[in-house]
């Protein structure tokens, strides 16, 4: 990666905060990550939850697995926390008196599933009990402030955490920007969402933090130009945001450029 992101110094120039970590529902401290490429789990089927199926860890990315189901074709894996309550060990499906299933599109005939089943588990490597962490518990309360700074999951490209702001807080859900992307992957979540952590998870737990996009906002201090009308500095990025095109879209050589890189036509939309 030519990028080389730092949070201390993108704080600084954009002048921004970051989200305290009691906000989020994750661990203070990072939990480790012990499995092993290769070793077999139960996960519930991300396109079919009430399914528990069997899954290999196909790679190891922070605090995170990239799972695969074990009959399933290589286009559908996903990604976890080792303490996410979607994982579990081999063997804890049966002790609660439940069937192993196919996922959805298991390739083969249902029929061959006992046996596909018996030969998968046969003689794997099965990950242990010990390397399963408990979830942590959801803070009591929302705490986001609009514009606090944090790392989200691309749920388009959900191997990638990106900077991200957060851009509005409503009850219980917190909408999550992406620095650079004018809106494109822009999401609504819990604010008890495990898919966004503090600033610095990644340094911490050794994942890959993507740099923000090219897509640079502009936002016009409203508060500067009319006197202090205001209480409130914070001003929301999403309502006064130019995008203006950046010296390193010139440079960089991406096969898709980041959306409306340019100053929007007068009554288009800046949403993407
Ligand atoms: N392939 C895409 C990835 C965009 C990721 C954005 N994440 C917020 C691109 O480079 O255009």
């Amino acid at each position: 990666q030519t990028d080389d992101f730092h949070w201390d110094k993108y704080l600084e120039e954009t002048g921004s905060l970051s989200a305290p970590s009691e906000c989020f529902r994750q661990s203070e401290i990072p939990p480790a990550n012990d499995f092993k490429v290769g070793m077999k789990l139960e996960a519930h089927d991300p396109r079919n939850v009430t399914s528990v199926c069997i899954a290999t860890v196909i790679g190891i990315t922070g605090a995170r697995l990239r799972l695969r189901l074990d009959g399933s074709d290589n286009r559908n894996d996903f990604w976890r926390l080792v303490d996410s309550p979607d994982i579990q060990p081999v063997g804890t499906c049966e002790k609660e008196g439940d069937l192993l299933q196919p996922p959805l599109g298991y390739q083969m005939n249902v029929s061959s599933w006992p046996m596909f089943l018996l030969r998968t588990l046969n003689g794997s490597e099965m990950a242990p009990a010990t390397f399963f962490k408990e979830e942590p518990p959801k803070p009591p309360l929302n705490n986001f402030k609009v514009g606090m700074k944090l790392e989200a999951i691309d749920k388009k490209n959900p191997y990638m955490i990106c900077p991200a702001t957060i851009g509005n807080v409503k009850g219980d859900e917190v909408h999550i920007t992406f620095d650079g992307w004018s809106g494109a992957f822009d999401y609504w979540c819990k604010y008890y969402s495990r898919d966004i952590f503090p600033v610095g998870w990644c340094r911490l737990t050794g994942d890959v933090l993507q740099p923000p996009g090219k897509s640079v906002r502009i936002v016009k201090n409203i508060a500067k130009t009319q006197a202090s009308s205001s209480k409130h500095s914070m001003q929301s990025p999403q309502k006064t945001a130019v995008i203006l095109p950046t010296e390193q879209v010139k440079k960089s050589g991406r096969t898709k450029p980041p959306g409306r890189a340019s100053v929007p036509k007068k009554g288009s939309s800046l949403k993407t």
